[in-house]
């Protein structure tokens, strides 16, 4: 049966390959879509075709493309192989259009999540020509009951000219209900405070609206989320997860955090994975979470009672996680909501609740800045995504790595960070296999000590205190984040050398 009981909506049902006819080359378009969850299933490929149509007969055809966060290898990577992408924003996940991107092919965006829907009514990115939206059901009424994410979805549907709805009965009909969408935002100097004081508060309603008028296609899509699958903890994650732990606790006992925490956040990933299922069987319960994506290892807290209820804009599950949600979603019902991404990651909200953030990094310096998206400087991995917005604005946070990688032979602990994404002032607790170093109230140069000390790898120590020792010692006049400047940049060099980049 359809999932389309709009009598206007149904009316504008076509096949994707028509749809796409309605994205010209160079529009500015806008996907649903965070972690894999709720992208287009259906357009993405049918206008890809229709590029890669256009480039035979050697004509253009390219968009800019806006999302929630990362797709999958059939919408970004699809547009991507068909070179039909010419700039991109705010995250970007996948492996083709990373290549593109480094290769100077696709302008990129990296931009903190909680902006990309406001510079969108600040007019920074100018209009939006096209809205992609996947969404689970049309209601007779003309609401729209959202998918697997919400992200940018209410900015892109109110700022669209014309919008293309992909109705997708993959999705569970039973999503009606986890989602709260926020209409009371306003320009400055019009703004009010965001009425949020619990996580799992509702400030909004269930449905997207749309304008039927714009609604210039929809498509029913029958067709899963890219769900990926996590690596079980190996050693090193289970040691990092032991540390933050550990830590936690110690705070609850010295009273600087209540027994019941406060609300998580954690970054997607196999480490972020891994602390969060250190927690399950750990003697905390009832814990909220305050984040922008659900996975596995969340519901598997949720089962446990570890967590009773988390706040999100997305779900980011294996498959088989996926599945357990599917076979088990009443008894999530109430104990999750997903949110707009400027909500999830407000960082009014995030400062309010005092949000515990954890997020994983490509390096960190001996004075405690945080490189969470460049590789060597020039390259980049995946995007800053909310790990900015959870960051700045946290109770306390985290950065969790690997001491090295590469097989061990680059330290992610150095002299200099090779691209600043967290700086010295907002960062508070790096964490490696090692150990766990706790920079609140430290200096740089004392914290210098412990970075090194607590969370290098062995074999790398004695190089990065003889750096310190030397910049030190070379002008005593500058001493506060000493630094021997070339030196400290040919550091990312030696990778070069070591023949493993
Ligand atoms: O590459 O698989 O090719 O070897 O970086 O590293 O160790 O698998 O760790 O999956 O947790 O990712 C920072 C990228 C870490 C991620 C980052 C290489 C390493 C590997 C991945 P290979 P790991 P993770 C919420 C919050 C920014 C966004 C964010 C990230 C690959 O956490 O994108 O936090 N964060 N969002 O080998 C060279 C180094 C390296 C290195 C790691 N020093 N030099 N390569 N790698 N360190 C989510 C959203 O916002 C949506």
């Amino acid at each position: 049966m359809s999932r389309v009981s709009c009598p206007l909506l149904s009316s504008r049902i076509t096949t994707a390959d028509s749809a796409s006819a309605l994205i010209r080359p160079g529009d500015n378009v806008g996907f649903s879509g965070f972690t894999g969850a709720g992208y287009p299933k259906a357009v993405p490929e049918a206008l890809a075709l229709r590029m890669e149509a256009a480039h035979e007969r050697g004509d253009d055809f390219a968009i800019n493309l806006w999302t929630g966060a990362s797709t999958a290898p059939d919408a970004d990577g699809r547009l991507a192989r068909a070179h039909g992408i010419s700039s991109r924003l705010p995250y970007n996940s996948d492996p083709t259009l990373r290549r593109l991107i480094n290769a100077g092919e696709v302008a990129y965006l990296d931009e903190h999540l909680s902006h990309s829907a406001q510079r969108m009514w600040f007019g920074f990115y100018g209009q939006l020509d096209v809205a992609v939206v996947e969404v689970t059901a049309a209601l007779p009424d003309g609401l729209l009951i959202p998918s697997t994410s919400v992200g940018n979805n209410k900015t892109w549907l109110d700022q669209a000219d014309r919008v293309i709805l992909e109705v997708n009965s993959w999705q569970p009909r039973e999503l009606e209900g986890f989602h709260d969408i926020y209409y009371g935002t306003a320009l400055p100097p019009h703004r009010r405070p965001i009425q949020l004081t619990e996580p799992m508060e509702r400030i909004g309603e269930p449905y997207l609206r749309v304008d039927p008028a714009k609604v210039v296609a929809v498509v029913e899509t029958h067709h899963p989320d890219r769900n990926s699958a996590f690596s079980a903890p190996d050693t090193t994650s289970e040691a990092i997860a032991d540390h933050v732990l550990d830590f936690v606790r110690h705070e609850v006992a010295a009273g600087r955090m209540p027994p019941g925490l406060l609300p998580l956040q954690s970054g997607v990933g196999n480490v972020a994975n891994a602390v969060l299922a250190g927690l399950d069987g750990s003697e905390f319960t009832g814990l909220t979470a305050f984040t922008e994506v659900i996975q596995d290892a969340m519901l598997d807290l949720l089962d446990s009672g570890t967590l009773a209820a988390a706040s999100a804009t997305s779900f980011g599950l294996s498959d088989r996680g996926a599945r357990h949600f599917m076979d088990n979603i009443d008894a999530y019902k109430g104990k999750i909501v997903l949110r707009s991404e400027e909500i999830s990651n407000h960082p009014e909200l995030v400062r309010r609740l005092g949000v515990i953030a954890m997020n994983g990094m490509i390096e960190a310096d001996v004075y405690g800045n945080v490189n969470s998206t460049h590789v060597m400087g020039s390259a980049v991995m995946n995007g800053i995504g909310g790990s900015g917005d959870f960051t700045r604005n946290s109770f306390l946070n985290f950065f969790l790595s690997p001491s090295t990688a590469k097989n061990g032979t680059i330290s992610t602990i150095v002299p200099m960070v090779s691209h600043v994404d967290h700086t010295e002032h907002d960062v508070q607790v790096i964490v490696t296999e090692h150990g766990l170093a706790d920079l609140r109230g430290l200096s740089p140069t004392a914290r210098s000590a412990v970075v090194i000390d607590r969370c290098a790898d062995p074999r790398f120590r004695d190089r990065l205190h003889d750096y310190c020792a030397r910049a030190w010692s070379a002008r005593p006049d500058q001493r506060h984040t000493p630094h021997l400047l070339g030196e400290a940049l040919s550091w990312h060099q030696r990778y070069l050398d070591t023949g493993s980049m």
